[in-house]
């Protein structure tokens, strides 16, 4: 069977990758954790893993249980690899620096470990989030550009690895013996799309570019973009992210009157960033609005960030309406 074979292993397909030390190790540990977050998910109304914990995170929102357990698991995996320095965690106020077991200790991973909170309780897809990059536990702070590769799960229907070192983005799926096996060597995002994301009870507050652009989706043929939209949004980005990935689309997070004080609503480091580089790889793309997200130069762990991705031609129709915003 060859690498790239539907049904391929996730351990043989990284070891037939070109990688840096370390990293293969680092993805099969994140890998591992997911799977045993997938588990806990399915039997969590049985076992009592559902409601809330009772403490509030470093963005001031109630934990759930399953987001603690998510975090610990992280934990308990990555802590196996010596080359891993440190962990950057929604759910960690501080980053978390794994006694030095190794001085080549060269490898950060950021990660959102149960991304979309708020489905957690309701059975709809939620997932994991994560990013790998080169550095110690000094060099936490770098720009999306410098990722040497991003993932995510979504814990649904099936769980699905979606993982990029950068060049092609590859697909493996939760199989029944708990091993991932490979399901599409290669992702690519439509380049055009008639598909967008928004919460849009938030229109009250969106900016100039965002209430054209939604404007312009439902008028539909009539309307400045001459075409006819759908719009879905599941709220667990991941999910969306996904179905982006799966059939094309665009996903809006944006920077709005409510939201703009903080930087936006979602994470730079373990949200944005991974799934810029992702979106990016398949051959779509990820903005703020004004600026390329991979290029933006993080100043603390927790910041947050406006988020535009999905389909290339898509992203580039509201760039420019951002563009003419002023
Ligand atoms: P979380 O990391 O606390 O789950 O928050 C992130 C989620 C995203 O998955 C989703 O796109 C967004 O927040 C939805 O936010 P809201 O429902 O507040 O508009
Ligand atoms: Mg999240």
């Amino acid at each position: 069977m060859t690498s790239t074979a539907p049904g391929t292993t996730l351990a043989d397909w990284l070891a037939a990758q070109d990688l840096r030390p370390g990293l293969a190790d680092t993805v099969t540990a994140i890998a591992a954790a997911c799977a045993e977050i997938s588990a806990a998910l399915r039997t969590a109304p049985l076992t009592g893993l559902t409601g809330v914990a009772g403490s509030t995170n470093v963005q001031g929102e109630a934990q759930k249980p399953l987001d603690i357990l998510s975090n610990d698991l992280f934990i308990k995996h990555l802590a196996k690899v010596p080359r891993i320095s440190s962990l950057i965690s929604e759910e960690l106020n501080q980053a978390h620096h794994f006694p030095i077991q190794d001085d080549t200790a060269d490898l950060i991973v950021a990660c959102d470990p149960l991304d979309g909170s708020s489905n957690i309780d309701v059975n709809v897809t939620v997932g994991s989030v994560f990013s790998i990059l080169a550095g110690g536990r000094d060099a936490l702070l770098q720009p999306g550009t410098a990722q040497l590769a991003a993932g995510y799960t979504t814990y649904g229907g099936s769980t699905n690895l979606v993982l990029t070192f950068g060049k092609s983005v590859a697909l493996f799926t939760l199989d029944t013996d708990d091993v991932f096996r490979l399901a599409d060597p290669a992702i690519t995002v439509p380049v055009e799309t008639a598909e967008y994301a928004i919460n849009s009870a938030r229109q009250p507050y969106w900016d100039a570019a965002t209430t054209r652009y939604v404007e312009g989706c439902l008028a539909g043929e009539a309307g400045p973009f001459g075409k006819r939209y759908n719009m879905r949004w599941v709220g667990s980005m991941v999910a969306d992210v996904h179905r982006i990935l799966m059939r094309g689309g665009v996903f809006l997070y944006p920077l709005d009157s409510e939201t703009a004080a903080k930087g936006g609503r979602l994470r730079l480091v373990y949200e944005a960033f991974p799934m810029a580089m992702i979106v990016e790889a398949a051959g779509g793309a990820a903005i703020t609005g004004p600026q390329r997200i991979l290029d933006i130069a993080p100043r603390e762990i927790h910041q947050r960030v406006a988020v535009i991705l999905g389909s290339k031609a898509e992203v580039e129709r509201i760039a420019k309406l951002y563009a003419e915003a002023g």
